[in-house]
């Protein structure tokens, strides 16, 4: 990230350079004032400018017109980074977007914002903490309503609100240690050791509560997958080819067809799941297919929901390291063919964990079928969400390492250790909590942060 120290006016077209579309918003940001702009509009800005008003007028170049616009003016600090900013909202067409940055950047001393500059302004200028950027990120990137809400929630809603108080507790724990060193002749051993404890006791319910939020890590809730898996020739493309609604993936019966993953959106109720193809898993010396099962087994791994498809009259020695794996739905396919029963029952007295799962045709498959597949995916992403967990791993990580440094202080302060290694413990605790604010923030954080977001946010 290059921005980090660098200022000046910027401007990035906001809603995205890859459609043409009716409108398109371009933000400048950072200027001195309105004037510098006076010779690109109709509009005389150098008279007063009504900040938040919408202006209608033309952008014209040297005389010549270039668009019909409306400008918004944000005046800093009252804007959403604390600087000046212009919006100027012009026809949508690409090309026309291109050349409106483009006469700003070559005449009016714009430079191109990089993806996340806008917001990096806001932090700068402090008008929004770190942990409140994720909050943003995870909003505009949300693949489900449960994501949009907790984008929000960090945003400016109940998360924050909870970190913040967090924070705050953690703050009147702290004085508490110290008055109890430095003033407890003034108000009494006793009375310092109860403030002391009582405000432990706030600051650990407040915090075990947040705790029992941390889930797995890994992206599996942020962008879930459902992944199909099983052996060449289970009928994985045919059942990804069913659940589109679409010719996606060849299907052949030759074993070994899909070579590569493939991966297509989903939406189930309220949710984008990235659907997943993958190639049948067998040992093969062809180098490009023995890829292409690695990387299938890579995407099981991390799956939000496995699905294992069971050809029954095709099973080859992979299939006893296939089932060791955690699924959430096993399918048998073939069930059409004569013969089935029977080996789906030898299969079953070979591996009895398969025996309570049922039999579906796929070249019968029915609606209601869909309909059943898609309540059991929707099942467990409800489920998982009831408890509200924390999506993002950066926070996850630290509020299990702040328990850890919690427990640890917690002993030590009730066999009323040596004030110095309390302090000490207390101050690591104290880095964990202000992180997840980002009060103090290194720049290998910021850059991974950053890197997520989009030119002109
Ligand atoms: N009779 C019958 N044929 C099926 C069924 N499901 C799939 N097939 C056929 O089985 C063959 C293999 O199906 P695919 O969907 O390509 O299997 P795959 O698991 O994607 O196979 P690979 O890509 O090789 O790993 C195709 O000829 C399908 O038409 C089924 O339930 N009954
Ligand atoms: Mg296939």
């Amino acid at each position: 990230m290059n921005f980090l120290y660098s200022d000046g006016p910027i401007i990035a077209c906001s809603t995205g350079t890859n459609a043409n579309s009716a409108m398109a918003v371009i933000r400048i940001s950072g200027f001195k004032s309105l004037s510098q702009f006076k010779d690109f509009f109709t509009k005389d800005l150098t008279g007063p400018i009504e900040p938040r008003k919408v202006y209608f007028t033309s952008l014209v170049l040297q005389g010549q017109f270039i668009d019909d616009v409306c400008l918004t003016f944000f005046e800093g600090p009252k804007s959403y980074n604390g600087e000046n900013i212009l919006e100027i909202s012009v026809h949508g067409n690409m090309l026309n977007v291109e050349r409106i940055l483009g006469l700003f950047q070559s005449y009016a001393g714009c430079r191109l914002a990089s993806a996340g500059e806008f917001t990096y302004r806001a932090l700068k200028n402090k008008k929004i903490d770190l942990s409140q950027v994720e909050g943003l990120d995870l909003f505009l990137n949300a693949q489900s309503s449960y994501a949009l809400e907790q984008g929000l929630s960090l945003l400016s809603g109940n998360l924050h609100d909870i970190y913040v108080e967090l924070y705050n507790l953690f703050l009147i724990h702290k004085s508490s240690l110290e008055l109890s060193i430095d003033f407890s002749d003034d108000i009494g051993e006793e009375a310092a050791r109860d403030y002391y404890l009582k405000s432990l006791e706030q600051f650990s319910s407040k915090f075990s509560s947040l705790v029992k939020r941390v889930g797995p890590m890994g992206p599996g809730l942020l962008q879930p997958e459902i992944v199909l898996a099983g052996l060449p020739n289970s009928g994985k493309s045919s059942f990804f080819n069913f659940l589109l609604s679409e010719e996606r993936a060849i299907v052949s019966s030759t074993a070994g067809t899909t070579r590569d993953y493939l991966t297509e959106f989903l939406k189930i109720g309220e949710v984008r799941y990235k659907l997943i193809d993958t190639a049948g898993i067998r040992e093969s010396s062809d180098l490009i297919e023995a890829e292409g099962v690695r990387r299938s087994k890579s995407k099981l791994t991390n799956a939000f929901y496995r699905v294992l498809l069971i050809n029954p009259f095709e099973i080859s020695p992979e299939f006893d390291d296939l089932i060791i794996n955690e699924f959430d739905l096993i399918l048998f396919t073939h069930s059409d063919l004569p013969g089935f029963n029977e080996v789906r029952q030898k299969l079953i007295l070979k591996h009895p964990s398969l025996g309570s799962i049922g039999a579906i045709d796929l070249t019968r498959i029915s609606q209601e079928w869909e309909t059943y597949f898609f309540n059991l995916v929707n099942k467990k992403y409800l489920d998982i969400t009831l408890d509200k967990p924390i999506l993002l791993d950066r926070h996850k990580g630290l509020i299990l390492q702040a328990d850890t440094i919690l427990m640890r202080y917690q002993a030590l302060a009730t066999t009323e250790a040596d004030v110095a290694i309390l302090s000490h413990e207390l101050n690591t605790l104290g880095s964990c909590i202000s992180d997840i604010l980002g009060i103090v923030s290194p720049d290998q954080v910021l850059n991974s942060i950053f890197s997520n977001f989009c030119i002109g946010k």
